[in-house]
């Protein structure tokens, strides 16, 4: 099969993720299941939030609910809708030992009448839903990592693990069509939600991103409080220093939408940090880790600038990084302009 090629399926035979992800399986003899089983209860959870996000106008419940969440942003009601449907198509299966999502500030514990399994999730319900309003494409990001503490219980050190460390990550966008992207580190595979029949199928096995790509997707409005390095890149990127051709801006503002097109089409999704947000705006354990995961899987890099995402240290479940991710070859420019990372590392003039 040549590269991102589409599967074709016949109207007597499909392929759904419950068949590839058996399949899969199948290559660890080891294998108990319990992986391939929150998989498909993550399948389940993202056709429930692709029915909501579809209904949402027809369903009056679009708008800001009360509540605020731990980033201090207001929180959709989709954004409480989605976390809840997660929680509950994953909680009782006897597959996680606890879990963390990017709506909620402490780990959520399985509840004490289920049983606790060996591995984590964590995961962002619905990334973007400052877009709802506008019919902008959202999405769902997963990452699992396995339980590495003694005792059923999930703690704080089986979140904080290094992304290198996750068994499997995933991603769901809420477009055109409802798409989910996940590997468990044999490749990069895409299914597409075929609505008539409500099953994923098969639509795009091994996902190579092209080693550079056409696509620059950076949020440019933060120009002014860019670092001198970041502004270079930048330059380089649109051809302005003469050194390669001027790449072509495309930017959603929904992770999920930037990052999937970049994936398929080639290219950087950058958020850099600034003066004001010394660490970017995204989180590393809800987005740039799982993200990563898929990018390398499929070809790709990604990085804060100095370090390669999947090998920092996480210390705080909520924590923010600078992200360059996408196509190796444009991502390596990142890594060899950029000379500051995280905070501690910026001038304190840029602080
Ligand atoms: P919301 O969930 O608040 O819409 O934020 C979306 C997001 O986390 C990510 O999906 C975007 O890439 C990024 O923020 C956009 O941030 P800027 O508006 O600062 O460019």
């Amino acid at each position: 099969m040549r590269m991102n090629d589409v599967v074709r399926h016949t109207a007597t035979s499909v392929v759904t993720i419950e068949r590839y992800i058996i399949e899969q399986e199948k290559m660890h003899p080891d294998a108990t299941g319990e992986l391939s089983g929150l998989l498909y209860d993550l399948a389940l959870a993202a056709k429930m939030i692709a029915n909501k996000v579809r209904s949402a106008g027809l369903a009056d419940i679009l708008g800001s609910a009360e509540n605020i969440n731990v980033q201090g942003e207001t929180q959709q009601k989709l954004d409480v809708i989605a976390n809840e449907i997660i929680i509950k198509a994953v909680d009782h299966g006897g597959r996680l030992c606890a879990l963390a999502s990017e709506e909620e500030p402490g780990i959520i514990q399985i509840p004490d009448n289920f049983k606790c399994g060996k591995y984590c999730l964590l995961f962002d319900p619905l990334d973007g839903s400052s877009n709802i309003d506008v019919n902008v494409p959202v999405g769902t990001i997963f990452s699992v990592v396995r339980k590495i503490t003694r005792g059923s219980r999930g703690d704080m050190e089986d979140m904080l693990q290094p992304g290198r460390r996750q068994v499997a990550a995933g991603y769901v966008i809420y477009g055109s069509s409802t798409m989910l992207v996940y590997t468990t580190g044999q490749g990069a595979h895409g299914f597409t939600l075929d609505p008539q029949i409500g099953e994923f199928l098969l639509s795009h096995p091994n996902i190579v991103i092209p080693h550079t790509g056409r696509y620059l997707s950076v949020n440019d409005s933060y120009e002014s409080v860019w670092t001198e390095d970041v502004r270079a890149l930048m330059r380089r990127y649109r051809g302005l220093d003469g050194e390669r051709s001027a790449m072509n801006v495309r930017y959603v503002g929904s992770l999920v939408a930037d990052f999937h097109r970049n994936l398929l089409g080639g290219g950087i999704f950058a958020y850099p940090p600034n003066t004001k947000s010394p660490n970017g705006k995204l989180r590393l354990l809800y987005e740039a880790n799982p993200l990563a995961f898929i990018v390398e899987q499929a070809g790709g890099a990604a990085t804060d600038g100095t370090r390669r995402i999947l090998d920092i240290e996480p210390t705080d479940l909520h924590q923010r990084t600078p992200l360059y991710i996408g196509s190796k070859g444009d991502v390596d420019i990142a890594s060899s302009m950029i000379t500051q990372s995280t905070a501690e590392e910026m001038p304190l003039a840029v602080r």
